[in-house]
């Protein structure tokens, strides 16, 4: 008999390892286990998603006629790890081979191709996971030779690959990309959609008790936890946004307002990462609608452009370039992270809203994860290792192969522009075009070295300033140092002066 392993953040019945084994003599393994659950200070909600995930999982699993060993999560058990409990199912059921689908994160992965065999004496097969619509080979392939590496050119080849958005071989409306028309502010109209509520069991709140106890020092409460857990859940979550936000999602894409968490954003990450929906599928949803009629092109080819071009991207450039991804810092950072990134507790208004999304829901959209919370880390020049390690934790959708290369990457400039050609650096300028913010905060954006001026236009002239070497030879930045250079010497010194005051003083923002 084979034994096969599935992840918590494999919870698809179409995964790779199912596809080979037999319902009738083959045993499932799924383990609650320590080391996963506190390799970081998961979000309570990331728990609770997943730990009631899997248990529904493997309950319709079993329904199907498989045969699961499930193992619950105990705080005193000696099983610490999934090697434990997959060791002690082997020495039960004797095995002759153990397979899996290959994980998500380079730390499991590692740990499993250099140790797992050996340890448990059997073979260890390890099969592609075909959840992505590139495979890793594909992305070396198409990466080999490339002077550089981005992402506009690898998303038109993926359309040209599915299909999807194409007239044979043109971009349907004949044009690969609606970015400019996705930038709209948001003046209170269409109203904001209500989110769908899901429905939870005794079972799953059985977990909710669980993590209570047990995870009561990870950041945030499970009062507002409102993420499917069910497949079921998961396609009426999509559903939802196709029909209500999904109209919306081009325009106001990267709109920020006071006290609304989620705009008309999908809130599909979590359900894509942990296997309950297919990217395929919730782009081919996206393309249907539009096709019906029933979004504009901009609002489907932007959806479609995160899910087909970003998440594969952003993965591709992670398992091309890890290990020695992780340890990049590009632009020398080792400043700590700000304490106000934990507490929430600043009287930066943009940076307070982007925390209470973080903490409520687990949850921010991208705008407020790069221009808001990223942006800041980046202008501060905060240690990429730090703030990625908070991404990792606060986030329910977060997993290294996603959060590594958007933080170190996208927001914090540490690969040398891998990822992007020039920083996502902006001025309180940028916070004001695209949102409410900063009318209900006490710093002023119109101003930049005052006392109350917002601690983004300093931190943003002070950045450009002492990473002058850096980006000097960059094209895309010679307006930004011209402007610079146009500035009045007392008017630079100001700047500079008021900068060091808020570097220094960071935690009192
Ligand atoms: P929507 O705005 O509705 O977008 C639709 C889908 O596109 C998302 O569900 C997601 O699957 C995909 N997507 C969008 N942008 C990206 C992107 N840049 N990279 C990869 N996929 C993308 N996303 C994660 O899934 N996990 C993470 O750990 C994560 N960490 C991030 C850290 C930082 C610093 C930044 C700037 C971005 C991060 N993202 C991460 C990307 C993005 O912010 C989230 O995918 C998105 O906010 C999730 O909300 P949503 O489902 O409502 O997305
Ligand atoms: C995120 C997570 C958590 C919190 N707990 C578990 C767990 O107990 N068991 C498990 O199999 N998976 C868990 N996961 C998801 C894993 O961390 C994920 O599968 C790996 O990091 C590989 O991507
Ligand atoms: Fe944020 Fe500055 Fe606007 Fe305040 S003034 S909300 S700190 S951008």
């Amino acid at each position: 008999m084979k034994l096969a392993l599935v992840l918590g953040d494999q919870l698809s019945t179409d995964i790779s390892c199912l596809g080979e084994l037999n319902k009738n003599k083959d045993l499932i393994v799924m383990a609650e286990v320590n080391d996963e659950a506190r390799y970081v200070k998961h979000h309570q909600h990331k728990i609770a998603l997943i730990f009631c995930a899997m248990r529904r999982f493997a309950n319709a699993l079993q329904a199907d006629g498989w045969q699961v060993h499930y193992h619950y999560f105990s705080a005193d058990t000696p099983y610490r790890s999934l090697l434990d409990v997959v060791a002690a199912v082997a020495e039960d059921h004797h095995p002759e081979e153990l397979v899996m689908t290959e994980c998500g994160e380079y730390r499991l992965h590692h740990n499993i191709v250099s140790n797992w065999q050996r340890t448990l004496n059997i073979p260890v097969t390890i099969l592609s996971d075909d959840r992505f619509f590139c495979s890793k080979q594909r992305f070396s392939d198409w990466a080999r030779g490339r002077k550089q590496l981005r992402m506009e050119y690898f998303y038109r080849e993926m359309r040209r690959d599915t299909g999807l958005l194409m007239n044979g071989k043109q971009p349907e409306g004949d044009s690969w990309n609606f970015d400019s028309s996705n930038r709209r502010r948001y003046r209170g109209s269409p109203a904001l959609p209500t989110l769908p509520k899901f429905e939870y069991s005794d079972n799953d709140r059985a977990v909710f008790d669980l993590v209570e106890k047990h995870f009561h020092d990870h950041p945030g409460t499970l009062t507002k936890f409102n993420w499917p857990v069910t497949r079921t859940q998961a396609l009426r979550a999509l559903d939802d946004f196709v029909r209500h936000r999904l109209p919306c999602f081009g325009d106001f894409q990267d709109a920020m307002t006071q006290s609304e968490s989620f705009m008309f954003h999908s809130l599909l990450s979590t359900s894509l990462n942990c296997g309950l929906l297919a990217p395929r599928e919730v782009c081919e949803a996206a393309q249907s609608a539009y096709q019906d009629n029933k979004v504009p092109l901009n609002a489907a080819e932007g959806f479609i452009r995160q899910v087909l071009g970003w998440r594969e991207y952003v993965r591709g450039i992670y398992w091309l370039m890890m290990p020695g991804y992780a340890s990049n810092n590009g632009l020398g950072n080792s400043r700590g992270l700000p304490a106000f990134y934990w507490s929430g507790e600043t009287d930066m208004n943009c940076m307070r809203e982007a925390f209470n999304n973080t903490f409520e829901h687990a949850y921010a959209h991208h705008i407020q994860r790069l221009m808001v919370t990223g942006n800041f880390a980046l202008l501060a020049g905060v240690a990429p290792t730090d703030i990625c390690d908070w991404y990792l934790a606060v986030y329910a959708d977060a997993y290294d192969w996603v959060e590594l290369p958007n933080t170190l990457g996208m927001v914090m400039h540490a690969d040398d522009g891998l990822l992007g050609s020039k920083p996502y650096a902006a001025s309180g300028n940028y916070i004001n075009k695209m949102s409410d913010y900063c009318k209900q905060c006490r710093y002023s954006v119109k101003t930049s070295t005052e006392q109350d001026s917002c601690p983004f236009n300093s931190l943003y002239w002070h950045f450009m300033s002492r990473h002058r070497d850096h980006f000097d030879r960059n094209p895309r930045m010679t307006m930004v140092y011209r402007s610079y250079d146009n500035m009045a010497a007392d008017k630079k010194q100001a700047l500079m002066q008021r900068a060091t005051y808020l570097l220094k003083n960071l935690d009192s923002l």
